[in-house]
């Protein structure tokens, strides 16, 4: 992939701008941003983005559309690898954090129109004071290593390492994709809260990843059940008191 780079000092988000942009470019057009003040997660949480982090959008214009629910995970896979290139063991938490010792390091929000693009939008703590928030405990490339890496560099491996995975995804090679997901589940075997759409939760264990890129879990009452889109929780029910947004669709 021939990557063809924006770099912008602040902006509002990475994901909105490149949305603005992504019918008139070139797929491998990538936004990338010092400052982000209204960075944003899923579900319209907020996203931390003070200079110090690497928070960056790629525009990506895929031709099969069925790719599209693997797409968030060639995000995390490609943080997954760079952060290993640094010497760092990054887990996957389905569908689209990554952490280091349950840490949340960085977060993947795809976003697109269909029949026209994707939009891949990465936040890595890489410098920066990680935020201290309700749901997660932060960690930054920084903190873990003991020193200041350069922010570019870390965008141009995970540029090489995203060309590797988009490469799998559009040549078909989806199961290789879930393979490797699965390799770095951070919730195999654990014990899980499972929000419902409904804004009710319910435990049960995460039992794997499914070819489709679902969720398999064991739920308490015996059930199993595979999530598509969703949300889970490492929380354990007697920390939730829900200062967090969780969905309601
Ligand atoms: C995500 O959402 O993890 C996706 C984050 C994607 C950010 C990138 S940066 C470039 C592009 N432009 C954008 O505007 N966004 C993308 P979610 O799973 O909803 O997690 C959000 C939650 O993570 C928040 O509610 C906080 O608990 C936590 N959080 C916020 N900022 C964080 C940070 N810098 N590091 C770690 N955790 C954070």
């Amino acid at each position: 992939m021939k990557w063809h780079i924006v770099h912008l000092t602040t902006v509002t988000s990475t994901n909105d701008y490149a949305k603005e942009i992504a019918e008139d470019v070139p797929e491998g057009t990538v936004v990338w941003a010092d400052i982000q003040i209204k960075g944003r997660g899923r579900w319209g949480r907020e996203w931390y983005s003070p200079k110090g982090g690497l928070w960056f959008s790629v525009i990506l214009k895929p031709p099969m559309v069925q790719v599209i629910p693997h797409v968030v995970f060639i995000g995390a896979l490609a943080v997954v690898d760079v952060l290993s290139e640094y010497g760092l063991e990054g887990k996957i938490k389905w569908p689209n954090d990554v952490l280091i010792h349950d840490k949340k390091i960085a977060g993947v929000l795809v976003e697109g129109k269909a029949n026209s693009y994707v939009i891949i939008g990465i936040g890595i703590n890489v410098n920066n004071e990680p935020p201290n928030t309700e749901e997660y405990e932060a960690i930054s490339m920084k903190e873990e290593l003991g020193r200041e890496i350069l922010i570019e560099e870390v965008l141009r491996k995970i540029l090489r390492r995203l060309s590797y995975w988009y490469s799998l995804l559009t040549s078909g090679r989806i199961a290789d994709i879930t393979a490797q997901v699965r390799k770095k589940n951070a919730l195999a075997g654990r014990e899980v809260l499972v929000f419902w759409g409904d804004g009710k939760f319910e435990s049960g264990k995460v039992l794997d990843i499914e070819e489709d890129g679902s969720l398999k879990v064991l739920l308490k009452n015996g059930q199993i059940r595979r999530l598509v889109f969703g949300e889970v929780s490492l929380r354990s029910m007697k920390t939730l008191n829900s200062p967090m947004i969780y969905p309601s669709w």
